[in-house]
């Protein structure tokens, strides 16, 4: 077993600017450390193993630039790119920042803030398609309302897919090979925001004139604040073929968005997550980039995001290498093995038919017999524990 857990950018790690790049500031105090030019964030990470980074906007170039100065900063970037072997696999808009953006973005109730969020985010994905990107994400920090009588959430509903259907159109037209991923968040900036979790989402990509190209990018930290499973919401992405990106971070229930280093929280968690992703259960391996969108404890100086930007990728190999032993343990194998019955499977498959339905009805099941049966997943859940602290599968 190897012990040698040094990322290599065939493992697919990326980082935002904007995580990397993360000064530090909170809404009760200011930056802790200085701003970063991207080149040097890039240098940096492509030193520490990293595949990539990902972009919004503004993280590069800066919101008042003039069309040759985004043209300079672009060719600059790209040569850095290029000399360091790096790439851009993921880009985004930021339309939450500026004031503009108070009301939402596309679901703002002013046409002019809709009709601006369209023309900006129309320029950030030519951008992220010259860097080479080939997944836009979306994050609504800003769809969402306080004061929640301002709009008809139906309304919201309805302006976002007006503004998805536009700019698939968009894609389309301008022959981009380019593919859309929502980012769900329940709450913060907002006090509530519209399409809260990664099932919504779902269900309002299905919604979409040009669904095929849109899919999820889920946050461990945004479905753990909502209070729910992320490896849950993640394996049904998965199952319906729209887990098109996905943002690992860490996250304490019931807080703020905390965005803290992966895997420093719920270990048992992130193990689950990333045996889903790296497919030692079965099934299939997501084979996109991991990004890591979190930051760096505002206690630390820049030697400290070097050290929370490694601790990231480590503990993810670590935990690729515990899932591994996990799912190839003997006495795990026994106990996940699910009962068969030669006479009952072919019935529980296929939907309904007549024939299946008499011969289900047929069936004779001794109720009690079954629902005495212990499962034993006390002892499974202990193996996982073992496997996790150290004693199991070294
Ligand atoms: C957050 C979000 C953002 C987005 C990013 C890319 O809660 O701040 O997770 O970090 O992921 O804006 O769209
Ligand atoms: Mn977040
Ligand atoms: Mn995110």
């Amino acid at each position: 077993m190897s012990a040698n857990f040094d990322p290599v950018p065939a493992d697919l790690f990326t980082f935002g600017l904007w995580t990397v790049g993360n000064p530090g500031r909170d809404p009760f105090g200011d930056a802790v450390r200085p701003v970063l030019d991207p080149n040097y964030l890039v240098r940096k990470l492509a030193a520490i193993g990293a595949h990539g980074v990902n972009l919004h906007d503004n993280d590069l170039v800066p919101f008042h630039a003039t069309a040759s100065e985004r043209d300079r900063i672009v060719r600059e970037f790209q040569q850095t790119l290029k000399n360091t072997g790096m790439c851009v696999p993921m880009a985004t808009t930021n339309l939450f920042s500026h004031p503009i953006w108070k009301d939402g973005a596309f679901t703002a109730n002013d046409p002019q803030v809709r009709a601006f969020a369209l023309q900006k985010t129309m320029r950030a994905i030519d951008l992220g398609v010259e860097l080479g990107a080939k997944i836009f994400v979306f994050w609504g920090g800003r769809e969402g309302s306080e004061a929640d009588a301002c709009r008809d959430p139906r309304t919201a509903w309805q302006r976002m897919r007006d503004a998805m259907d536009f700019l698939c159109g968009y894609v389309r037209d301008q022959r981009y090979d380019l593919r859309f991923a929502l980012e769900a968040k329940p709450n913060e900036p907002r006090g509530d925001l519209y399409l809260p979790t990664t099932g919504h989402m779902l269900h309002f990509i299905s919604t979409l004139q040009h669904h095929e190209m849109v899919g999820v990018n889920p946050e461990v930290a945004h479905e753990v604040m909502a209070g729910l499973s992320f490896p849950h919401n993640v394996a049904q992405a998965m199952a319906c073929n729209k887990l098109f990106h996905i943002d690992l971070n860490g996250q304490k229930i019931g807080r703020y968005d905390q965005d803290l280093r992966f895997g420093s929280e719920d270990q048992k968690g992130a193990l689950l997550l990333v045996r889903l992703l790296e497919g030692t259960l079965g099934g299939e391996r997501y084979t996109g980039p991991r990004h890591f969108d979190a930051h760096a404890y505002r206690s630390e100086d820049e030697a400290g995001v070097w050290e929370f930007a490694k601790g990231c990728m480590r503990t993810y190999k670590i935990l690729a290498q515990k899932a591994a032993a996990f799912d190839a343990d003997p006495e795990v194998k026994a106990l996940i093995a699910e009962p068969k019955d030669a006479q009952i499977d072919p019935l529980l498959q296929g939907g309904y038919s007549k024939e299946r339905a008499s011969k289900l009805l047929a069936l004779k099941i001794d109720v009690d017999a079954v629902a005495k049966r212990g499962l034993q997943y006390e002892r499974l859940d202990q193996l996982m524990v073992e496997h996790l602290l150290g004693v199991r599968g070294q």
